[in-house]
């Protein structure tokens, strides 16, 4: 990076975050789009911590709707005010449409070994994402599961047909309205800030996501009825701006690097049982809550509309994205075969 342009970015983000430009390359700045406490949070705390207990710099993180919705804060990234973001494909779907590989429906399998094993272990996410991202300007530093994907609506879901006429609200991929439009629903693109709200004025009928976070942001207050489709997982991505990352010493990036992996250990150590844990805490806040989980016969009638997705994935994406597709069903083989 030349020292015009990091000077430039310095000051943007100084003026912006209102810190004298001095500080730039001692405090860096870290947004994800989580509260206190999930997932992103306890990765960025364990990032923050590594680097400052092993350096003199330090790590500011900022929370969902600090600095606004998650397109802000990749906004912010992609122009240097921040300097580490955690987006999530669900949102990175139209700047990088590969990253809507996760929603093609009963790609990846339910068993969370497994899903470790293959996070840990593939080339698509660890060699073949990085290519991808860095195109955009980010030195992608991690993938990372957050949860199974779970349904919430006003009635328990048990096949396509209780889908007719449910709004339900998806990330803003085109690709995620693809898999809702295919199970029969009406799929109703909005950021995070618009979910609750639109589920109880009943502007929404329903909507997909972990259930640590159906806990942490309430919905199932709102979306009672939980259903476990099994046909995905919430992945996540930690990212620096490549500018930025380019102009530290081999020191610092290995810092980074290093601090990406302990953070990713942490997580993948917290995530195991939350799920669980969540659940329990929901059935004791709630008496309206139901939970449904679909067996083989019930998922199958949704897993034979999972090629049709996969179809306008590829249209998408065209080479590239049929590319990692191979690369991604490989690695998957691999882990499951073992
Ligand atoms: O549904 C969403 O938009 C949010 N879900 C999670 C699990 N994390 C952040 C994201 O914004």
């Amino acid at each position: 990076m030349s020292l015009n342009k990091l000077l430039t970015t310095a000051s943007v983000g100084a003026v912006v975050l209102g810190m004298s430009s001095a500080a730039y390359s001692d405090n860096w700045r870290y947004a994800h789009e989580e509260y206190e406490g999930d997932v992103q949070d306890v990765f960025a705390i364990a990032f923050k911590d590594y680097i400052e207990e092993n350096s003199d710099h330090s790590v500011q993180v900022y929370r969902f709707g600090e600095l606004g919705e998650s397109d802000d804060i990749m906004e912010q990234t992609q122009n240097g005010i921040l300097q580490f973001v955690n987006q999530s494909p669900g949102f990175t779907g139209s700047l990088i449409p590969e990253a809507q590989i996760f929603f093609i429906p009963y790609l990846l399998p339910t068993d969370e070994e497994t899903v470790l094993e293959f996070f840990d272990e593939s080339k698509a996410i660890n060699e073949m994402f990085p290519e991808l991202y860095a195109e955009q300007g980010l030195e992608l530093l991690k993938m990372y599961p957050e949860g199974e994907m779970v349904v919430t609506a006003d009635e328990p879901i048990t096949s396509p047909e209780d889908f007719e006429n449910k709004k339900i609200r998806v990330m803003t991929n085109p690709l995620l309205s693809e898999t809702y439009n295919a199970f029969g629903a009406t799929p109703t693109p909005l950021p995070w800030g618009e979910v609750y709200g639109g589920l109880q004025t009943g502007i929404l009928d329903g909507q997909e996501n972990p259930i640590f976070w159906i806990e942490s942001g309430g919905l199932y207050e709102v979306s009672p009825h939980l259903t476990f489709t099994g046909h995905g997982w919430f992945t996540t991505a930690m990212m620096a701006n490549q500018d930025f990352y380019e102009g530290l010493s081999d020191e610092d990036q290995q810092l980074v690097q290093d601090a990406a992996d302990a953070a990713y250990d942490h997580t993948i150590e917290h995530i195991q049982g939350l799920a669980e844990d969540s659940l329990e805490k929901i059935k004791e806040a709630s008496d309206e809550v139901t939970v449904t989980r679909l067996d083989e016969e019930q998922i199958q009638a949704f897993r034979e509309r999972a090629p049709q997705v996969e179809e306008k994935y590829l249209e998408m994406t065209g080479e590239k994205g049929e590319e990692l597709l191979n690369q991604f069903k490989e690695d998957l083989e691999a882990v499951t075969e073992e």
